[in-house]
């Protein structure tokens, strides 16, 4: 890999993060005290720090760089588009060709009648625009109290007021008031931890019936939409009970309420096809887009819309008095079509579905018979282990988090990054990891592991 050198040292660059840097998701005391690791370049599934150390990225950064990193094509088409027309808005009248020409792609790449996007910097300001967007629907066709949304416990859906407030993540909705009025949540298809004695395919029933309980609860004319990822992400890659979307897709159709795919994470072949809508056949009203639209080599995200929901803003919505500076931004839209030109061309997402994603599946599997392993699922490159002091009986840690944290900081250690969640370890790595790469993670993923049950039977936290 190329190396270039020309940054400050890494002691030095830590001291300045420390002073100057308030970090996302991150306990400042924590960081100042350990420092921060300095990444300074990527190519393929590799990153390099400031002390030159390569490190598998097996999260392909926050679930994003689908196409991997070092890209040059991507670099290329940003430099052409920032000289021709660095930046144009899409308000007043306005449109500019690169917007024109990725919308029309994302329109043939999505699935059904998904035909018009709306477009955000990212997967929480999508949200917050489906917020207001559904409920703006509603009111254009003289059906105002449809206001409520209704989402899930342990759901993610960004950080903005709104989206933290369709996420079901008790942590956030801790800080700043949150949730916002008018979103509650049912319970998540999570089969290891909340199915009980109830076989997978009965639980998945149980959890979608929650819908149609919370409708009912509600009111259905006061409800506008439900929102979910098709797997949850964040949550630690919760992969639904087969049972589970069937449900929730009659439950939809039987009732007035639009369907909301979240599909930041699992967009953009992810789970094996362009979107997790047709792994789990899920046909949504809405569709949240991120992340893999631009494998994260420029910050851009959207709301697509279905033709029923796209003919009311034709038709009858008026102005929709809403829209951010960088929406369609021509840079971002540029190169990510340019990122959706080489998984299309490249056939980036066949190779998941057919060759890589099951020898992922087949290596994955044999780190559930791991005695730290509880389960071992996967769905395409998304894929968790629940961690347990006691395997075959499914059951958690006393003190949650511990072990995850302790697996986390091994494979860390062992140049390789696999995030964890609670005790859920969950890796996602770039769609074009080869079979050695793989390899390579399963390998280091293991002896994360057998360090992991040392350290916990030493600290006397396992037998
Ligand atoms: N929806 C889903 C399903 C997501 O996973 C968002 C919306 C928000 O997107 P933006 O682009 O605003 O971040 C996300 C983001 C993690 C992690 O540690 C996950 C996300 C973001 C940051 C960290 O798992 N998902």
């Amino acid at each position: 890999m190329d190396h270039i050198a020309n940054h400050p040292a890494t002691a030095d660059m830590q001291a300045a993060d420390a002073a100057h840097h308030l970090h996302p998701f991150t306990d400042t005391a924590g960081i100042n005290e350990t420092g921060a690791r300095i990444i300074t370049s990527g190519k393929g599934v590799m990153l390099r720090d400031s002390e030159g150390a390569e490190i598998l990225d097996a999260m392909a950064g926050l679930w994003c760089v689908n196409i991997g990193y070092g890209r040059n094509e991507l670099a290329d088409v940003a430099s052409r588009q920032m000289r021709e027309l660095p930046y144009y808005n899409t308000f007043f009248q306005t449109s500019h060709p690169p917007v024109i020409a990725l919308a029309e792609k994302i329109a043939a790449l999505t699935p059904g009648d998904l035909n018009r996007t709306f477009f955000s910097c990212g997967g929480s300001d999508a949200n917050d625009t489906n917020i207001r967007l559904v409920r703006h629907y509603w009111a254009s066709l003289g059906k105002p109290s449809k206001t409520h949304i209704i989402a899930r416990q342990n759901g993610y859906h960004g950080s903005a007021m709104g989206s933290a407030s369709l996420g079901g993540m008790a942590a956030m909705h801790a800080q700043g008031g949150l949730p916002i009025p008018g979103i509650s949540h049912i319970a998540q298809p999570y089969w290891y931890a909340e199915g009980g004695e109830l076989s997978p395919e009965e639980f998945g029933l149980q959890a979608a019936r929650a819908l149609a309980d919370e409708i009912e609860r509600l009111g259905e004319d006061n409800v506008a939409a439900f929102i979910a990822e098709p797997v949850q992400g964040a949550g630690g890659v919760i992969v639904p009970p087969s049972t589970y979307w069937p449900e929730i897709q009659r439950i939809c159709d039987a009732h007035e309420i639009l369907l909301i795919a979240d599909e930041v994470i699992t967009g953009f072949g992810r789970t094996g096809a362009w979107f997790g809508s047709e792994t789990y056949g899920i046909r949504p009203d809405i569709m949240t887009i991120a992340k893999g639209l631009s494998s994260g080599y420029q910050p851009i995200g959207g709301s697509v819309l279905s033709e029923k929901v796209a003919a009311v803003f034709a038709e009858k919505a008026g102005e929709f008095n809403h829209g951010y500076t960088y929406s369609g931004h021509p840079v971002a839209a540029a190169v990510a079509l340019e990122n959706l030109r080489i998984l299309d061309e490249e056939g980036i997402v066949d190779t998941v579905a057919t060759d890589t994603g099951p020898y992922l599946a087949k290596r994955w599997a044999e780190l559930g018979a791991h005695p730290l392993v509880g389960e071992a699922r996967i769905s395409g490159m998304m894929a968790a282990l629940e961690l347990s002091p006691d395997a075959a009986g499914r059951k958690p840690f006393e003190e949650g988090g511990v072990a995850g944290l302790i697996c986390r900081d091994h494979c860390f250690a062992s140049n390789l990054i696999m995030r964890h969640v609670g005790d859920k370890m969950i890796i996602s790595p770039p769609l074009v990891i080869s079979k050695a790469e793989i390899d390579i993670v399963i390998e280091r993923a293991h002896k994360a592991l057998d360090l992991t049950m040392a350290d916990l039977k030493v600290q006397g936290l396992m037998r």
